[in-house]
């Protein structure tokens, strides 16, 4: 079938609300973009500030452990925001992403999506995906069912890899 894969025709979470979205989520499964950074055990927390402004840290295996922290602007768009992003060591990665949340129960999962290089028609040319769930065993199957689809929209489809949770971070 046809599939639309321009980037700005992607659907993301309706009325998100960051305060439902807040808290511990744990990645299950990852896009990787070009030069790819985190690898396992990676476990990201969100927080709202008292002026409603988005804050998060996220930890992660690159080759040691990597502690990150990331602040967020809104945009026009609830659900898509402006990450800006350093590592706690400076010789970490830092930079600023697009942050979408593409769907959400807030209770049991969540499926991120960044596109950072986009080709002329507007379809992606370097992206990263992350599948959070906030269970750190996985997701049940019928949000697992939801994921696939989202992933196929986002042109994504076998495009991801398991994030191993092995207790170490
Ligand atoms: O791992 C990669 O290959 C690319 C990801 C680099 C950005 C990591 C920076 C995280 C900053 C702290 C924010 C936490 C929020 C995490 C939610 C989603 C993924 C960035």
């Amino acid at each position: 079938g046809y599939r639309d894969c321009n980037v700005d025709n992607f659907r993301v979470k309706q009325n998100f609300n960051k305060y439902l979205y807040a808290g511990t989520w744990y990645a299950v499964a990852k896009k990787d973009p070009e030069g790819l950074f985190l690898l396992d055990n990676i476990k990201a927390e969100f927080t709202v500030k008292e002026d409603g402004s988005m804050t998060a840290t996220a930890k992660g295996r690159v080759k040691l452990c990597a502690n990150m922290v990331g602040t967020f602007t809104d945009t026009d768009d609830p659900a898509k925001f402006k990450m800006k992003y350093h590592g706690l060591l400076h010789f970490l990665e830092k930079g600023n992403d697009d942050h979408w949340v593409v769907d959400t129960d807030y209770s049991t999962y969540a499926i991120h999506y960044c596109c950072r290089e986009r080709n002329e028609d507007n379809t992606c040319r370097d992206s990263y995906s992350f599948i959070f769930s906030r269970d750190q065993n996985g997701l049940t199957p019928e949000a697992q069912r939801t994921v696939r689809r989202r992933q196929e929209e986002l042109c994504l489809d076998r495009k991801y890899r398991v994030v191993a949770h092995t207790g170490k971070t």
